[in-house]
């Protein structure tokens, strides 16, 4: 594995504005090990406090006290080395300002998702409320995500699962919401800017465990697809975001975790993938034919997640090599790693090759966090209290891992996007044991 570097803060302030409370702080790596060796994962400050407001001012290990430093790294170019701080944006860079955003009512396990909901080319963050019904947007401008708090309308009592995108092609973002079915929670399914598009409700006596969006079928909008982890069940919507009764509904390996779309074979079909923490497994669902048969997704390759009790969970398609060819981003819960299941061209999967990250990583994002051209993984590590960044380094190095303490909290989920219309892709987790967002913004 590669090295292991703790985030340090190197400046920390907050100042309190209705629901917000901000605090700002300015992260740096660059190729400049802090910290090595597994004992890392135990470096993350703040973690017992109750509040997302007390971790922040002591995180950080005594470091310099301006923000562009990259203290200990040699300098061998000519001129100054480009650091964090300086407006410029280098690759290789990691340069992160942290904002905490407390919000009101209680705390509970938040999905979230981005996208621009209101339409200024911004990146928007879109999370629902445990325990409240209440699905809410914060808008990102050019200081990144701020209030007020747009009210969506209900949500559900036990949300699982968030996914936005325009699943009817009206131009605005509508959002699938999954809920625990235990008190009778349906998935929801409206446009997330007023007025509403049609809202659906659909009970299952399964618990969501995964939904993603696709275009499945001849339609011009997008389709749906759910996993339902009590029965280890795919069903699926494909016709034109109306959601009608499943138009597939097929058994699926045992504990059904995530499920991901995208077109792995490069042609017209996309196709599912699905983790299964429960049997360690992977599987790749085929999409037969863009005419609907009831059998599209019901055939596959399974692929068992080598190693004890791996417990493959979050999953994410990205094109982790640079080939051109999306690959498989698993995040193993049990074994605190990253599984990259590289593309083999055919739209199978080769053999993963394992990256230890953080411990116990329940979801992840990726993006180029680093400006390098290669695609990054974002963690988040609830039983830790912090996020961790794996990072590509040179095409014969191995990834490079960056621990971030969550300053108070415990992130829960993890997603992408500019929040700040910077260009920079932002990072953006919600906590479970406080009602607090974090975010990163890239290149401060
Ligand atoms: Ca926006
Ligand atoms: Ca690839
Ligand atoms: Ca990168
Ligand atoms: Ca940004």
């Amino acid at each position: 594995m590669g090295d292991i570097e703790t985030w340090r803060s190197s400046r920390a302030s907050r100042s309190a504005a209705g629901l917000l409370l901000l605090t700002l702080a300015a992260a740096c790596t660059r190729d400049n090990p802090i910290y090595e060796g597994s004992e890392a994962a135990t470096t993350s400050s703040g973690s017992s406090s109750g509040s997302g407001s007390t971790g922040a001012a002591t995180t950080g290990g005594p470091t310099d006290s301006g923000s562009a430093t990259d203290s200990g790294e040699s300098s061998t170019g000519v001129g100054p080395e480009p650091a964090c701080g300086d407006g410029m944006l280098a690759p290789r860079e990691l340069c992160f300002e942290i904002q905490l955003i407390d919000l009101d009512g209680p705390a509970g396990s938040m999905p979230l998702a981005v996208a621009d909901v209101d339409g200024d080319e911004i990146d928007d963050v879109i999370f629902a409320r445990p325990n409240e019904g209440r699905t809410q947007v914060l808008a990102g401008s050019s200081a990144g995500l701020t209030p007020p708090m747009i009210d969506l309308g209900p949500g559900v009592h036990a949300p699982s699962v968030l996914v936005v995108s325009d699943l009817d092609g009206m131009g605005v973002p509508d959002y699938v919401l999954a809920g625990e079915t235990n008190d009778g929670e349906v998935l929801l399914l409206r446009g997330a800017t007023a007025p509403l598009t049609s809202e659906v409700t659909l009970g299952f006596p399964e618990r969501y465990s995964g939904v993603a969006l696709g275009r499945f079928d001849e339609g011009e909008s997008l389709d749906v697809v759910v996993t339902l982890r009590g029965a280890d069940k795919l069903i699926g919507f494909f016709d034109d975001g109306s959601m009608g009764p499943p138009d597939i509904d097929h058994p699926l390996c045992e504990g059904s975790s995530d499920v991901a779309a995208g077109n792995l074979r490069g042609d017209e079909r996309l196709e599912v993938v699905v983790t299964c923490a429960g049997s360690n497994s992977v599987e790749v669902r085929y999409n037969v034919t863009v005419e609907l048969p009831a059998n599209n997704l019901a055939t596959g390759m399974t692929y068992s997640d080598p190693g004890p009790a791996t417990q493959p969970r979050a999953v994410a398609l990205h094109d982790w090599n640079g080939d051109e060819r999306l690959d498989v981003l698993v995040a193993r819960e049990g074994t605190d790693e990253v599984a990259i299941y590289l593309n083999d061209g055919e739209g199978g999967l080769a053999a993963p090759v394992a990256h230890a990250v953080g411990p116990h990583p329940r979801d992840l994002a990726a993006a180029d966090f680093d400006g390098d051209g290669r695609i990054d993984v974002v963690l988040a590590h609830p039983g830790e209290d912090m996020l961790s960044i794996l990072r590509q380094s040179g095409t014969d190095e191995a990834p490079s891992v960056v621990l971030f303490p969550a300053m108070g909290g415990r992130p829960w989920a993890v997603a992408t996007g500019d929040v700040n219309g910077d260009g920079a892709p932002d990072v953006i987790a919600s906590m479970s044991d406080v009602p607090q967002l974090m975010v990163l913004l890239s290149n401060p």
